[in-house]
């Protein structure tokens, strides 16, 4: 069995990274991607359908959408990937099971697997077989009730989701897991944004974020830490460029010189394509790997030097006065710390820290946007919390241009929390759920996804269901991960296109293949929209218009559903049926059930939308205390030994998680190989290394070593001591013995390694 991409290398290429985002080469890279999947005359149609008020919700990112005007074309590059991914012609359909058995597919790469195509029709793979065979729907729900029904509780299964599902599918799913009588509902945020979750709930009562799509255009600073937005929010550039019109300056804090974050050239505004660019980024803190609360903290206390110097000037003390609580003790902690000490644990030259405490010290405006680099750390509620003590010190949160902005990742990662998905069901909602549908739900929390991995390992749990995503390579601690997934009786995927959770499986297996965001959805009672909620909280409309790749498909929405009837039979005190005929009935449910939603059906046909309320937003902090709380927090410990170094595991610009677009990290220079490891040229020479030697990477935690083996040295502007690989390929070395404090989130941006030249001999 093979859990990862196969270890062979093509020649890797490196080349000079790109100085500049976009421009001429992501129009050519977007059309190459969408005529090659879909043809010329479908996909100019797809293209112009993406984030149009009647169209369909880009499943790139969750980067809000203008809420007024749109442009004929609001997508960028690694957009059109997504959708050119989704609304491929090639077919993964029966007779490709019959061809390839299991265990041949499991030696494929996971870009080979991911461009096998669209699956077509439900599959079973049967206890014992070596080939997935086509199945009834009726059958395979009848199969899978009978699994549920057998478990000597419903806490022996798990039903995780990925950030695509609608709000609908969502809620529906939610629904029929709390009735069949679990809160076992982990999902892709337990990995991406449940540090920011924890952190922004504790300090300023919402654990979403507080900026209109707006904000950034009357901001004074933005601050982007631990994020690559030049390929992985590509629209959120436009925003900045708008920003940097308006006279707004822009930090960013990353261990590398991402190159969207550098300098821009709008890829639909051809002209602009071939001069220099927008500068975006004015000073880059180029910290090193989990050095964000000392840089924090030596930011604050830099602020209170200034303030100190000139009462009144810097601090926002009205603020601070009615609507926090600790500020006394958050000063009194930050004397604790030398300056320099802090300073030497961030690896940033103090000139340029000095620098961006200058701008922050007379500007009130600021917003500070974050995403996978603060939250995938031991200490990721912590960072989270530092940031938020920076935005309350300034009294920067809860006015125009200012506060807090937690890029999401998925689509609809946020709406999927805010209609249930969650392991923790908050006791009002599950009150609700008993008032409107007359039943119990149960109280205690559930799994989410470490704890889920644990108890389908130590045999607690025997059932795994995931509603889209690639639960095996997601995760940490991939080999654990998939002797966990294997000692299952049934695992059950709803999926789109093939991936690696396919292939390493419980002793029965499905696969139930759903409708896609770019696809037309029929039901009873005529053709059906869905929603989502985008990164800053506004719920709306998605529609796809294309035909289904296959006649057999159904919608999330509908699967949930008719898995609902036939596993809980006359137990059920829901209307399965009315909610599937007419997707207005979900909603109509979610109105009554989540607050915020008021008038839901009405109110989501208006062209973009409606907002759901955020108190963070409007200065109403809902905290036990109802202020905004400044909290005190330990800096990162890590004490690396002579040979060990901090690794992160990041993006290219050619994947979506798990799907590997292609194999070319174009902005960073590196082509055809993802077995790569970044490294700094000193390290390297300390170690003897050259460029493009072969090394195997090594974890030890709690006694286990992991390995990874066989990957290529690339020399990169990185902190020293500090190596870059991509996910998911180092995923094994991620431990899932390890995650954050407070949010279980697996710690994917610090893990501790060693390596050794490799083991493997080198291809000829
Ligand atoms: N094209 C494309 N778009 C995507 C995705 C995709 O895979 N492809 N994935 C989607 C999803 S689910 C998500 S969550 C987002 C992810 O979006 P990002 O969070 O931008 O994704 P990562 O590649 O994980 O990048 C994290 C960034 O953090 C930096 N970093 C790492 N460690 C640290 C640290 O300790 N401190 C600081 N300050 N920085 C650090 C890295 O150098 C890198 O630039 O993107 C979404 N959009
Ligand atoms: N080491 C490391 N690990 C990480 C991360 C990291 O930075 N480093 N990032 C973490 C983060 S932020 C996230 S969000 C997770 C992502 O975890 P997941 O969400 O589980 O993974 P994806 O790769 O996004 O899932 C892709 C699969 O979703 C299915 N799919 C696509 N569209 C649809 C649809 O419309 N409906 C359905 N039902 N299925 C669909 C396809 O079959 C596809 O193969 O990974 C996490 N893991
Ligand atoms: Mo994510």
């Amino acid at each position: 069995m093979s859990t990862s991409s196969a270890d062979q290398h093509a020649k890797v290429i490196l080349t000079h990274r790109t100085k500049v985002a976009s421009g001429i080469p992501a129009i050519l890279n977007s059309a190459k991607h969408v005529y090659g999947e879909v043809g010329v005359v479908e996909g100019t149609k797809l293209m112009t359908q993406i984030n149009q008020f009647d169209g369909f919700d880009c499943p790139g990112c969750a980067w809000p959408d203008p809420d007024d005007h749109r442009s004929v074309v609001e997508f960028c590059e690694n957009g059109a990937k997504a959708v050119a991914e989704e609304a491929t012609t090639t077919r993964v359909d029966p007779a490709f099971f019959r061809h390839h058995s299991v265990a041949e597919l499991a030696t494929w790469s996971d870009y080979e697997i991911g461009k096998s195509g669209r699956i077509t029709e439900p599959m079973v793979l049967r206890e014992g077989a070596t080939h997935y065979e086509s199945i009834a729907w009726a059958d395979a729900f009848r199969l899978m009730a009978e699994h549920l029904n057998r478990l000597a509780s419903p806490d022996e299964a798990i039903f995780y989701t990925s950030g695509r599902t609608s709000n609908e599918a969502a809620f529906l799913y939610q629904l029929f897991v709390r009735q069949f009588g679990t809160n076992n509902l982990p999902d892709c945020s337990n990995m991406c944004h449940e540090s920011t979750s924890f952190g922004l709930a504790e300090t300023v009562g919402i654990g979403k974020g507080s900026v209109k799509l707006e904000d950034f255009y009357e901001a004074e600073v933005i601050m982007i830490m631990g994020q690559n937005p030049g390929t992985n929010h590509p629209r959120m550039l436009t925003a900045l460029q708008i920003a940097k019109r308006n006279g707004c300056r822009i930090i960013a804090v990353n261990p590398l010189p991402e190159t969207g974050l550098l300098a821009f050239k709008h890829p639909q505004h051809p002209w602009e394509s071939l001069g220099p660019g927008t500068t975006l980024t004015d000073i880059f803190l180029q910290v090193r790997v989990n050095g964000d609360v000392a840089l924090l903290k030596a930011l604050m206390k830099l602020l209170l030097v200034r303030e100190a110097a000139a009462p009144g000037t810097v601090l926002d003390h009205a603020f601070i006065r009615e609507k926090t609580q600790g500020y006394d003790a958050l000063v009194a902690d930050l004397d604790r710390y030398d300056l320099d000490a802090l300073i030497a644990q961030t690896s940033i030259p103090r000139e340029k820290i000095e620098e961006a405490a200058d701008l922050l010290a007379h500007r009130q405006k600021i917003i500070i946007c974050w995403a996978m680099g603060v939250t995938q750390h031991r200490n990721g509620v912590d960072n989270v919390r530092e940031i938020v003590n920076l935005l309350l010190m300034k009294g920067s949160i809860g006015k125009p241009g200012a506060g807090t902005c937690p890029v999401r990742g998925h689509s609809n990662v946020q709406g999927d929390r805010t209609v249930g998905i969650w392991e923790k069901l908050k006791p009002e909602f599950g009150q609700k759920l008993k008032e409107v549908f007359g039943f119990d739900p149960p109280a205690e929390n559930g799994y989410d996804v470490v704890n889920s991995i644990q108890a389908m390992a130590e045999g607690k749990a025997k059932f795994f269901m995931g509603m889209g995503g690639n639960f095996l390579s997601a995760t940490p601690d991939t080999d654990y991960t998939a002797r966990a997934l294997e000692q299952c009786d049934m695992t059950v995927h709803v999926s789109t296109k093939l991936n690696r959770s396919h292939l390493v499986h419980g002793k029965t297996a499905l696969i139930l293949p759903c409708l896609g965001r770019t696809e037309r959805d029929r039901q009873a009672s005529g053709k059906q929209f869905l929603t989502v909620e985008n990164s800053t909280g506004v719920v709306h409309q998605t529609q796809g218009g294309k035909d289904p790749i296959s006649e057999h498909l159904l919608s999330e929405p509908k699967i949930v559903a008719e898995l609902a009837k036939a596993t809980l039979g006359a137990r059920t005190t829901v209307d399965w049926d009315a909610m599937t005929v007419n997707y207005d009935r979900i909603r109509d449910a979610i109105e009554q059930t989540v607050p915020g939603f008021d008038d839901y059906n009405r109110r989501v046909r208006q062209p973009g939308g409606f907002y759901l309320p955020n108190g963070a937003r409007e200065q109403e902090f809902k905290t036990t205390s109802g202020k905004a709380l400044f909290t005190i927090n330990a800096l990162a410990e890590h004490h690396l030994q002579a040979d060990e170094f901090l690794m992160m595991t990041i993006r290219s610009h050619d994947q979506y998680n798990t799907t590997i677009y292609g194999l070319h990290d174009r902005y960073r220079g590196i082509h055809y190989d993802r077995r790569v490891v970044l490294m700094h040229e000193d390290d390297m020479t300390e170690l003897g290394l050259q460029k493009e030697d072969r090394i195997d990477l090594f974890s030890h935690y709690d006694g286990v070593e992991r390995a990874a083996r066989s990957f290529l040295v690339v020399p990169y502007p990185i902190p020293r001591r500090c190596v870059a690989t991509y996910f998911p390929e180092a995923n094994v070395l991620v431990p899932h013995t390890r995650s954050a404090r407070h949010s279980n989130q697996p710690v994917s941006k610090s893990v501790v390694i060693t390596l050794q030249p490799s083991s493997e001999k080198a291809e000829a």
